[in-house]
């Protein structure tokens, strides 16, 4: 191992992180990564002490989303690497921009107990991997980490061997070129043909329905699709990552698939064209195919060309951005004198389209001990400001906020959930709330998940930061118990004792209550009046209550 009289790369590395224009760095120190991140606390970037690697990446990953930032990670090498990989591949699947730097075995190392074949690994979780082989090109492995996530969106792990990062820094007086606001690159613009095609196809629909998913959102294509479906007498829709994108448009269906309202699934089967703008159609969102008519045609917007046909076939696929390819159908749509739109956009239809998930009937299933988990999400819903950031982990219970709560617009709705993992919603609501601290940060999380994250609850109390954590508490491992039935073995299983996590919570330094009636939802309503640091409710829901549309998602588990 060389020297390291002067300035050594872990050293110039830390610097050039704040030189990037880096303002958070998430992480679990160890002596792999220890004198890098000292370097960019001294450099005045925020470290943000998880508890867990798989906190820091899912913080990294939130705090991405709500930024518009590189969200920037970093691990000990080993263990504390392979502690990260559930939400690496979280982010790689949502293609968040997102940098992990790694610490990595010394190279050609392999008696260390740390020792592993990284790369081997970081590749596997769909992430773009540059390996840093060479003390003379740290500094620029580092920016080309930067630019591809930020100009790519893409996830990149940056392996940093303890040996190279003890090596002197070549150039010390180098500076970074600030990398760290993420950016949409737009492509060309889309072939004539197809948008002629996709003309044709709007034309001789009567029914015609617009889908904007993630891409849609990413490419800033929101007025141009409403705009599209104006002309044309389209209805609009979301996936889920697109939520609120058409919100007070008078015939914005909602997201459509799992969390679709029953007006809105039964509206869109009878649609004759879907058009998905940045959508990748999967499962979630088409239930399982079964929301699309048989005999409608459907059309696949996507900037990727290998995003389309993925998760069902499509009858035209066209590679555009969803903006432009929106606008200039839009132009030529209207261009036509001939051209008249579809009849579907009538006072009626936007009349039915008003009914809601709040609006439709049930049983209210509250016993005295435990409340109907739709009834508290209602409650709640009375008590929380429009501005808010909601970071949901996954679980049976998620349909009840996603469907009850709304958020002002899809960076409101982060729904980390590519990779369908339970435990990283804590984590990636905590970045989250980091990225945009003027939204309330509402985190509906399960006991399940809360306790796989627990560790977490500490980061929480020690940033003192005012998020609102709602565990919906059915003391089990809810979707199984209801994917397997209310058998013995899935009781043995899938449920466990009562945890009571005020207690918890209040032991982490965050304040903690318990609800099981609606009047108890009156002290949430107080804490949101103020806010004095996190407020982590232990919701007992009635477990009986089932969302059926969610046996369909969890089919795959
Ligand atoms: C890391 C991981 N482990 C296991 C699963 C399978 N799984 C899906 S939902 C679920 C139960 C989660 O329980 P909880 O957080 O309490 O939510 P609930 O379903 O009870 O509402 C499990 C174990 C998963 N998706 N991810
Ligand atoms: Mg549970």
């Amino acid at each position: 191992m060389a020297d390291t009289p002067h300035q050594p790369v872990s050293q110039s590395l830390g610097e050039a992180l704040a030189d990037a224009g880096v303002e958070h760095l998430f992480g679990v120190v160890g002596s792999g990564n220890f004198r890098l991140a000292a370097a960019a606390v001294a450099a005045g970037v925020r470290y943000v002490a998880a508890r867990h690697e798989a906190g820091a990446v899912a913080m990294a990953d939130g705090y991405a989303r709500t930024s518009g930032r590189v969200g920037v990670a970093t691990v000990h090498q080993g263990p504390g690497f392979t502690n990260a990989l559930t939400p690496l591949v979280e982010a790689a699947k949502s293609r968040t921009p997102l940098v992990l730097l790694a610490a990595d075995s010394a190279r050609g190392d392999h008696s260390s107990n740390f020792a592993l074949d990284q790369a081997t690994i970081a590749r596997a979780t769909g992430a773009t991997v540059i390996a840093s082989s060479d003390a003379r090109d740290a500094l620029s492995d580092l920016e080309c980490a930067m630019t591809t996530a930020r100009e790519q969106r893409r996830t990149v792990v940056l392996l940093l061997p303890i040996d190279v990062q003890a090596e002197s820094a070549s150039s010390t007086d180098r500076r970074l070129t600030p990398t760290a606001t993420a950016s949409h690159r737009r492509v060309g613009s889309p072939a004539t043909d197809s948008v002629d095609e996709l003309v044709r196809h709007l034309r001789a629909s009567s029914r015609p329905v617009l889908i904007a998913g993630r891409g849609a959102v990413v490419s800033g294509a929101g007025p141009s699709i409403r705009r599209l479906a104006e002309v044309t007498g389209a209805l609009v829709g979301t996936t889920a990552l697109a939520k609120s994108l058409f919100r007070d448009d008078p015939f914005d269906l909602g997201v459509l698939g799992g969390f679709a309202s029953p007006t809105t699934a039964r509206i869109v089967p009878a649609a004759d064209l879907v058009v998905a703008f940045g959508a990748s159609l999967n499962d979630w969102t088409t239930r399982h195919g079964d929301l699309f008519g048989r005999d409608a045609s459907i059309i696949q917007v996507d900037d990727d060309p290998t995003a389309i046909g993925v998760h069902r076939a499509v009858d035209v696929a066209v590679v555009g951005d969803a903006a432009s390819v929106a606008d200039a159908v839009a132009d030529q749509f209207s261009s036509s004198p001939k051209t008249a739109p579809s009849s579907w956009r009538t006072p009626a239809m936007s009349e039915r389209l008003r009914c809601r998930w709040r609006d439709e009937p049930y049983d209210d299933r509250s016993t005295a001990e435990r409340i109907d988990p739709r009834t508290f999400t209602r409650a709640l819903a009375d008590c929380l400001p429009d501005e808010i950031t909601m970071a949901s982990d996954s679980g049976h219970f998620v349909a009840w906020p996603a469907i009850y709560l709304d958020v002002p617009d899809p960076a409101g709705f982060v729904f980390a959930q590519a990779f369908q993992s339970v435990g990283l919603g804590l984590g990636t609501a905590i970045g989250a709330h980091l990225g945009r601290p003027s939204r309330l940060t509402v985190v509906p999380i399960g006991d399940g998940g809360g306790l796989m994250s627990v560790g977490e609850l500490e980061t929480l109390g020690r940033l003192a930061a005012p998020l609102l954590v709602l565990v919906y508490n059915d003391a089990a491992y809810g979707a199984e118990v209801h994917h397997f039935g209310e058998s013995e073995i899935a009781s043995e299983l899938a449920r466990f004792p009562e945890t009571d996590f005020a207690a918890v919570a209040r032991s982490f330094g965050c304040r903690g209550i318990t609800v099981r009636r609606v009047a108890d939802v009156d002290q949430i309503a107080d804490w949101v009046s103020g806010r004095p640091g996190p407020l982590v409710v232990d919701v007992k829901v009635e477990p009986s209550v089932v969302v059926s549309f969610l046996e369909e998602a969890f089919r795959g588990e």
